[in-house]
């Protein structure tokens, strides 16, 4: 039998390279060797503000991106996380197993509600690695490819994994496993290098809808430092090393194989060098999905998506829901 691989994005806004990086590039690579279940993270969508407009264009996009990336919706499951209603029925249940200090703890709560009144921080937001544990439970996943901000989440489903079949005596919930790609692992801002790159924080992001001249312009002004040379030094050369990831990851080569080829390079080589990458991995994933977007495959996708994943989670809520000693009325 096949393992289990679920991954998800949130259709906050438009995606990044830092997606892209981070999970998008590498997810075809899954679709043979394991059974796919692949969403768009619609319900987390709504843990901020969002207008349902754009919420709508963003959703729709992201299944695009998924389809240009390689993903074929024959072999893996594409699906929205609202079409699927076994995930909000599980985060009801699973609400009760995680606690006030762990969620508080988590880094993307604390970043995301930095700057808000406490008292207006919605429960949603607090609550949002319960719906992500709910979301990897549900599928028995194995494996869930993420970028690296993501781990902390992934981790704390372990944890409940652990808790609730201990309480319970059971072997019910599968304890999934975070998969963080060696290169690209987080791609930061290009204007503040100490930021991660965010699609919901426009300052220093590259889009993956950006033209090729406004993709030059970003890399070519990237903020890096004076010392003109080109080596992996996250603490004091936080620019250079993420247009190193960047460049890495893109070509595929260990970031020392990346530190070699520009020895003898300046910034200005090495940063055409970096948007040269970029444009030429991001060109043609854009044709692909302009070739998409307009076309029935985004419905066709979602439909065959959730007709399988329906059957599965349905079949795993029932099972947890027999465990936690919820009533079956016999039919
Ligand atoms: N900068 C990044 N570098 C590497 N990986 C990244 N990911 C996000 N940003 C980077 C990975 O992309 C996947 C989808 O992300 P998400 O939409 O579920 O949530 P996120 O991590 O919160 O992404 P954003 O872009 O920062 O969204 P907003 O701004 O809405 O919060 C995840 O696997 C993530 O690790």
């Amino acid at each position: 039998m096949k393992k289990i691989m679920l991954t998800g994005i949130k259709p906050t806004g438009n995606l990044t390279l830092g997606n892209y990086i981070g999970v998008l590039k590498h997810l075809k690579d899954y679709q043979d060797e394991y059974e796919s279940y692949i969403f768009i993270a619609d319900l987390h969508a709504l843990t901020l503000p969002i207008d349902p407009k754009i919420l709508n264009q963003n959703t729709r996009d992201i299944v695009a991106f998924y389809l240009a990336s390689g993903l074929d919706f024959n072999k893996s499951h594409i699906f929205l996380q609202s079409s699927v209603s076994e995930h909000a029925e599980l985060n009801s249940i699973m609400i009760n197993y995680l606690y006030m200090g762990e969620l508080s703890r988590m880094t993307q709560f604390k970043e995301k509600s930095k700057n808000m009144n406490y008292s207006a921080i919605g429960l949603g937001l607090f609550a949002y690695p319960v719906l992500m544990a709910s979301d990897i439970i549900l599928y028995d996943a194995d494996i869930v490819p993420v970028g690296e901000d993501q781990r902390q989440h992934v981790e704390l489903t372990r944890d409940l994994v652990r808790r609730f079949n201990s309480r319970y005596n059971t072997d019910v919930l599968k304890e999934p496993k975070a998969i963080v790609n060696k290169t690209g692992k987080r791609i930061m801002s290009l204007s503040d290098p100490l930021k991660k790159m965010s699609k919901s924080d426009p300052k220093g992001d590259i889009y993956l809808k950006d033209d090729e001249k406004t993709i030059r312009k970003k890399i070519m002004s990237a903020v890096t430092d004076s010392d003109c040379k080109i080596i992996y030094d996250k603490e004091n050369k936080p620019g250079i090393s993420n247009l190193l990831t960047i460049y890495s990851s893109l070509k595929d080569i260990s970031i020392e194989e990346a530190e070699k080829e520009f020895e003898n390079a300046n910034y200005g080589t090495f940063k055409r060098a970096v948007a040269d990458a970029v444009v030429n991995e991001l060109l043609p994933f854009q044709e692909r999905y302009n070739q998409i977007i307009n076309s029935n495959l985004i419905n066709e996708a979602l439909i065959k998506g959730r007709d399988a994943a329906k059957i599965k989670a349905n079949a795993k809520l029932k099972e947890i829901q027999k465990v936690v000693g919820l009533y079956e009325i016999k039919q």
